[in-house]
């Protein structure tokens, strides 16, 4: 009896070689090998052979069964990889496409402000402080000097809470100031903080609401003076608006917590009812600031012989219509979301000096 074992190799082989997945390979696998495969049936014929022809024909069907093992191993190896390349291939993600930026919403006008304040005094060096919306009459008032009766509180118009701390009701802050103060009386100098935060007085009409936002910043140093308030601000100004050229000027003023005092304007231009800002002959006002006062500094625990500094303060939603031409500050806080998709920012252009505040 003689096998015709070269046609079933040419056979096997090809069918390998066709296989085109997986599964294809593993039945062509099943129906040569497996326990009813073709080259198995020639191993059972092997049992009616005389024994030197089964020798031969023992040799050959091994042969064959080897290699037909280490095609089909073949065979799957190419298969395995055509099949992860294609699934490579299907599943791409490129990683440099930029977000759908349309549906995550705006930043408000007077988040992104904030920020790009916080990162021009971030950039001067200063931290930035926070501390509690209600606050107690020390913090808020008496610290500040603004003792009892001082005429400069009934302009301040506080919204007292019926809570009291120590006889005395708690109020909801009507400017961060305080946070200064908590700051100071829990550290030590030099201080060199800003403090961005929610403001509240009993005022609403066309150009005030009950709750507003405002910044302050502090810096204290043994040898602080006015040159380092101005040029500070100076730089400030003209970082937020975003131009060299801004005009400023620098009027006397008054606060209880600083003397000097004084506020700054900036050069504008009024025509048709619209308002250019950082050029012409007109001038708006923009902060207040001045020198801290001696009695502010003794109320936080500082020598004034030995430390000094300067304050300022700053309205964010005024200073968010001036940049962004927003005219009525009431919509501000209506949380309409045409509104917002008109005045608010994308969510990744966040504001960096290095980046551009606002692009
Ligand atoms: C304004 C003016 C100002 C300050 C705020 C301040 C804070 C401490 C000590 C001294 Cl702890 N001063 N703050 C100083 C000058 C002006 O705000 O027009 N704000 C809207």
């Amino acid at each position: 009896m003689t096998l015709d074992v070269g046609s079933l190799r040419d056979q096997a082989l090809a069918a390998i070689d066709a296989a085109a997945d997986l599964r294809a390979l593993d039945e062509v696998r099943v129906s040569y090998l497996g326990k009813k495969g073709a080259v198995t049936g020639l191993l059972k014929q092997l049992g009616g052979m005389d024994p030197d022809s089964r020798k031969e024909a023992g040799r050959q069907i091994n042969e064959l069964k080897d290699r037909l093992e280490s095609a089909l191993g073949e065979r799957k190896a190419g298969l395995q990889a055509a099949a992860l390349e294609a699934r490579l291939q299907a599943e791409r993600v490129d990683v440099t496409l930029p977000a759908r930026e349309e549906q995550v919403g705006r930043i408000h006008p007077v988040s992104q402000v904030t920020d790009e304040i916080i990162a021009i005094f971030a950039d001067m060096g200063f931290a930035v402080a926070e501390g509690p919306d209600v606050e107690d009459d020390f913090h808020n008032f008496e610290a500040l000097n603004l003792p009892k009766e001082h005429p400069a509180r009934q302009m301040h118009d506080t919204f007292y809470l019926e809570a009291e701390q120590n006889g005395a009701p708690l109020l909801l802050r009507t400017h961060t100031s305080p946070v200064q103060i908590r700051t100071m009386l829990a550290g030590k100098p030099p201080f060199r903080i800003i403090a961005p935060g929610r403001t509240y007085r009993v005022d609403s009409d066309m150009t005030h609401t009950p709750m507003f936002h405002q910044v302050e910043g502090l810096l204290i140093d043994r040898r602080t003076h006015m040159g380092h308030l101005k040029g500070c601000l100076i730089d400030f100004v003209r970082s937020y608006f975003e131009s060299d050229r801004i005009p400023v000027r620098f009027r006397p003023s008054y606060f209880p917590f600083t003397e000097p005092s004084a506020e700054m304007d900036i050069g504008c231009k009024r025509s048709q009812g619209e308002l250019v800002v950082g050029e012409g002959s007109d001038w708006l006002e923009i902060l207040g600031c001045g020198m801290v006062h001696p009695k502010v500094l003794r109320a936080v625990n500082l020598d004034p012989d030995e430390w000094q500094g300067f304050a300022f303060g700053m309205g964010i939603d005024r200073v968010a219509m001036l940049k962004y031409g927003i005219p009525d500050l009431r919509t501000f806080f209506e949380a309409d979301l045409r509104w917002l998709k008109h005045y608010g920012f994308m969510p990744l252009d966040v504001p960096t000096l290095a980046g551009g505040l606002s692009r």
